[in-house]
């Protein structure tokens, strides 16, 4: 009996001593001291030990199981220590290396044509505001005089929710709200997205940005908006910028105008930014048409204005001298890091 428990633990030990991992060692852990394991059958055969000899037996059991315990954790210590060096080595970290930069994102080009944008309307005096994109007829289209039958109101060029709310084709519905309220004077710019059932190519999207302006007090003229915009083009563009008004139509306002500026590459001598005229076109206005005004709730014997409306993509791509209005909304970063 001593000799079988003597080669058992010899055997264990031998067996934990050369075991490769830490299941390894668990399985003979099990072979030995588990419920069916061998050491535990000694102790369940004890009935056929004389009983003089059973405390002897038992205790010899007991010092077995004891070194091969011992022998286990001592093996298993020093694999889990084997295993974290390895590990620690293969996960040697040098310092030497130069960091990965992060990439840090930065204003987009249309975003920072806008803000130059607010930026000379606000030194003006000019106050900012915003309005909703979902807008209804009224606002969009009634207030500013464009009737029924116009063709701007056509399903093919303005997206609608229902027959009388719609997405704003321009930001002048936050002006005729403001006219309404009844604060008066007026002088505001609404910057803001507007939609219009466009198919997309390089000047053309569904959906792009406006930012328009409006000035309603007593005897304003059109002098005060040649003045305006002639100031606005000097300070945007640069002090040598010249103003033309071409005579336009508008719904909303009468008279109306496309005003032209000096080309700001060539200084007006002709390339290939202005296509060789010298002159490049760059918003729409006119004075308030007296029936909006009244429409409003403004009594335009009293009060007149003027108005603007400015396409943002446009000066964008103008500044920038980009060709294709898609890249302003791909969101390429070879691009983007450009600016
Ligand atoms: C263009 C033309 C324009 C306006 C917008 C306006 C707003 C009110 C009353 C009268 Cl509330 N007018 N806005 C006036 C003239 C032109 O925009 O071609 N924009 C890109």
């Amino acid at each position: 009996m001593k000799e079988k428990l003597e080669a058992m633990k010899a055997e264990a030990i031998a067996r934990i001593e050369s075991a490769k991992d830490l299941d390894a060692l668990n399985e003979i852990k099990v072979a030995m001291l588990g419920k069916k394991g061998e050491l535990t059958a000694v102790l369940k055969g004890m009935k056929d030990v004389p009983p003089e000899e059973r405390p002897q037996v038992g205790q010899m059991v007991n010092e077995a199981r004891a070194a091969i315990e011992e022998k286990l954790e001592e093996e298993r210590t020093k694999l889990a220590r084997m295993l974290r060096t390895e590990k620690l080595k293969r996960e040697t970290i040098d310092v030497t290396l130069p960091g990965r930069r992060s990439l840090r994102g930065h204003r987009h080009p249309n975003q920072t044509a806008l803000e130059d944008l607010e930026r000379v309307f606000i030194g003006m005096g000019y106050e900012v505001v915003d309005g909703p994109e979902v807008e209804y007829d009224r606002y969009n289209f009634e207030l500013l005089n464009i009737p029924a039958n116009h063709p701007a109101k056509d399903e093919q060029d303005t997206f609608y929710i229902t027959k009388d709310i719609l997405l704003r084709t321009q930001t002048s519905p936050v002006q005729a709200r403001v006219m309404e309220q009844g604060k008066l004077p007026i002088r505001m710019i609404s910057p803001g997205r507007v939609f219009r059932s466009d198919e997309v190519d390089a000047t053309h999207s569904p959906s792009f940005h406006q930012l328009e302006g409006l000035v309603i007090d007593r005897g304003i003229t059109f002098a005060d908006l040649k003045g305006t915009l002639g100031q606005f083009a000097r300070e945007f563009f640069g002090e040598k910028t010249k103003v033309k008004f071409r005579p336009h139509h508008f719904p909303f306002t009468e008279p109306s105008a496309e005003v032209d500026i000096t080309c700001f590459k060539c200084g007006g001598k002709g390339c290939r930014m202005c296509k060789g005229s010298g002159w490049i076109e760059i918003l729409g206005c006119g004075m308030v048409h007296p029936h909006v005004l009244e429409m409003c709730g403004i009594d335009p014997k009293e009060y007149q204005g003027f108005a603007f409306g400015i396409g943002l993509e446009r000066v964008t791509l103008l500044k920038y001298e980009i060709d294709d209005m898609r890249l302003l909304y791909e969101n390429d970063v070879r691009f983007l890091n450009q600016f």
